[in-house]
């Protein structure tokens, strides 16, 4: 999409830094000026010059049952005319809570906050807090929102802009984050063995999904936990993205790992600003105001974002969608490598339940470093190839593709037409 002189682009560049809100909606990596969105409706987004779009952003998650659905917008509205926010404990505020207890296995005990960003800045304080260490673990490519301590070498947006470590963060803030490869268990037990009894967590995205999808290796996150724990040292598991979307329970129900603290965000609030972090009540009272962690929010647990969030858990267990989730994942994995085959451009299209991202790489990506070196700059013709043809990919090489519940099978079957039509052309 070309933009003009005065294209609303244009006029964002004048308030806004680089026009957008957030970084990795400037189209950074792929070039070319960001559309405006007029509104959204189940898989599709309308944009402000009339174009409809078969959207696999999902605006980066949230959406699993697509835009705008009747009965979380009716959810939201029934709130509404009680009020937008109490500064006290209000009624949705304990089911939400029952709801994700319910759900995630590591969780007895939850504190809701307004971003994915806020939960696992939180839920580390509460890590160090815990166990009196000040060490952390992340590895290479892994995104868990803009806290210093985790902008070092993180992916999704500041992979995208080439600053994985971002300016601003300070030597002293980083220092104690041990940064490893992703899949690497000598590298795991390397940084145990030089910093005994030193660290507090290891964070991780179970399905890393910020620098492109990364599958972990089938024994990576047994052995991880088995070694953090002979340590002394919590797993705390960035279910942000893959929480309530992989499975219901998140990749812990999906793969039976229970971890000590889980980070969430984007489906529990249904469209509306949210986060949270839950895990073992031993470990959560830790938390003012009982315990001596301190940690707080203005309009945490806010009841319009706790009505959006528990309409969109409860519409989970009602359709169960996840094996129609991947199942519709799958039949456009291999639309997709079957036209890549016939071009002869070798990829990877890895995949969990409505999730897939690709790299353009003759083995498999298992890292960071894998990501790095794949053929990246073939995204970009993919992703305005498509958009051109109405098909909104998200506009970063380093991104998760999402399918929602409202994707039928005559979206996938168009956009795997207009796939094998671009591909043609790359
Ligand atoms: P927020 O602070 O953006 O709500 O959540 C941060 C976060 C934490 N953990 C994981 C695993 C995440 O994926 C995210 C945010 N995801 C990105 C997209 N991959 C948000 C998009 C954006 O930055 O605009």
């Amino acid at each position: 999409m070309k933009g003009s002189q005065n294209s609303p682009f244009q006029r964002a560049l004048k308030s806004i830094p680089g026009g957008v809100n957030s970084p990795v909606r400037a189209f950074g990596s792929i070039g070319g000026e960001p559309f405006f969105t007029e509104r959204a409706q189940g898989h599709k987004l309308i944009t402000t010059d009339g174009k409809t779009l078969i959207d696999y952003v999902g605006t980066w998650g949230p959406a699993i049952h697509g835009h705008n659905h009747p009965e979380i917008k009716s959810a939201i509205a029934e709130a509404l005319e009680k009020g937008t926010s109490f500064g006290t404990p209000n009624t949705y505020e304990v089911p939400m809570a029952e709801q994700v207890i319910a759900a995630v296995p590591s969780v007895q005990k939850v504190r809701m906050v307004n971003s994915g960003t806020e939960a696992t800045m939180s839920a580390l304080r509460l890590a160090r807090g815990f166990t009196q260490r000040e060490k952390i673990i992340k590895f290479e490519g892994c995104y868990h929102g803009h806290s210093d301590a985790l902008l070092v070498k993180a992916g999704s947006g500041a992979l995208t802009h080439g600053n994985p470590d971002s300016a601003g963060v300070t030597q002293q803030a980083a220092s104690d984050t041990i940064l490893l490869p992703f899949n690497d268990l000598n590298a795991v037990n390397q940084a145990f063995e030089q910093n005994p009894r030193q660290i507090a967590a290891v964070i991780l995205e179970p399905f890393p999904a910020n620098m492109g999808l990364v599958l972990p290796d089938e024994d990576f996150l047994t052995n991880l936990q088995k070694i953090a724990h002979e340590n002394g040292t919590l797993i705390l598991f960035d279910e942000v993205m893959t929480g309530f979307r992989v499975a219901f329970g998140g990749v812990q129900e999906l793969l039976g790992i229970t971890p000590d603290l889980t980070a969430m965000g984007k489906i529990i609030g249904g469209g509306l600003p949210v986060g949270a972090f839950g895990g073992r009540t031993e470990i959560m009272d830790f938390l003012a105001p009982i315990g001596p962690v301190y940690q707080a929010g203005t309009l945490s647990g806010n009841p319009l974002a706790m009505a959006a969030g528990l309409k969109a858990l409860e519409l989970l267990v009602q359709h169960d969608p996840y094996d129609r989730l991947n199942e519709l994942t799958l039949k456009l994995r291999s639309a997709m490598l079957e036209s890549f085959s016939a071009k002869g451009i070798p990829v990877q299209i890895p995949t969990a339940p409505s999730m897939l991202s690709i790299f353009f790489s003759e083995n498999p990506v298992r890292s960071f470093s894998d990501v790095m070196s794949s053929r990246k700059e073939l995204f970009k013709p993919l992703f305005h190839g498509c958009l051109e043809k109405g098909v909104f990919l998200p506009p970063s090489p380093f991104e998760a593709w999402f399918i929602s519940c409202s994707h039928d099978e005559t979206a996938i079957d168009q956009t795997c037409e207009i796939m094998s039509e671009v591909i043609k052309t790359i």
